[in-house]
């Protein structure tokens, strides 16, 4: 069975192969980028899953195949919660990754350490055609360096350091980020719905 991956980030489409591959489903995933034609989803939600359902919706509907799709963004403590669903454009233009980090990073200063908590967050959504719908979410806690490191990964992950760990998310492998990261424990957590509601 086919099912649409509804998403144009190349970091995001690589761990979600990894995950959901690693998760034993063998359907064959295809990206939204085999469909350019199919116009950008306006992300009209104010929370994650809203903006992930919105996303499967909308693939499922325009291809008449199951979708699954990914919303997900840093939340940082001190910031209340920002950039959160917007972390995608902090700096302005959609996915610039070096400025949006850059821009975070400058916006909290010399914080100190214990005030530098921060949280990646995830919300994996499955929609069918005939427009059931299903929603879960994960997260991974950590602090924020003051620095970037690590040359794994995308978005903020130079930055994010998880609990316990001495790396940053772009210094763990992709195996070691996707055994604990919000967008592994989301689609882990999807698995059996797609089993049950796909197939
Ligand atoms: P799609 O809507 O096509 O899926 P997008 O990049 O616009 O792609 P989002 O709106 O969900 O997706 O934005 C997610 C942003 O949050 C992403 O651009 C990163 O900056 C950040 N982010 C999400 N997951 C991350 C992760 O695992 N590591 C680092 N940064 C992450």
């Amino acid at each position: 069975t086919r099912l649409i991956l509804a998403t144009r980030n190349a970091g995001k489409i690589t761990e979600l192969h990894a995950i959901l591959a690693d998760a034993g489903l063998s359907h064959d995933l295809v990206g939204a980028d085999a469909y350019p034609d199919i116009p950008d989803v306006k992300e009209t939600g104010v929370t994650f899953a809203e903006n992930a359902l919105l996303k499967a919706h909308a693939l499922a509907q325009a291809t008449g195949h199951p979708a699954v799709a990914d919303d997900s963004g840093l939340c940082v403590d001190v910031l209340g919660g920002a950039p959160g669903i917007f972390s995608a454009r902090w700096a302005g233009a959609h996915g610039n990754d070096k400025a949006n980090l850059d821009l975070l990073l400058a916006q909290l200063g010399d914080i100190s350490d214990p005030h530098r908590g921060a949280y990646f967050a995830c919300a994996a959504a499955l929609a069918l055609p005939d427009g059931t719908e299903r929603v879960v979410e994960g997260r991974l806690t950590g602090t924020l360096r003051h620095t970037p490191s690590g040359a794994y990964g995308f978005g903020y992950d130079p930055i994010l350091q998880p609990d316990g760990e001495t790396r940053t998310c772009a210094e763990l492998t992709p195996a070691e980020k996707n055994a604990i990261s919000h967008r592994g424990k989301a689609f882990r957590a999807l698995v059996p719905v797609v089993r049950e509601l796909v197939g």
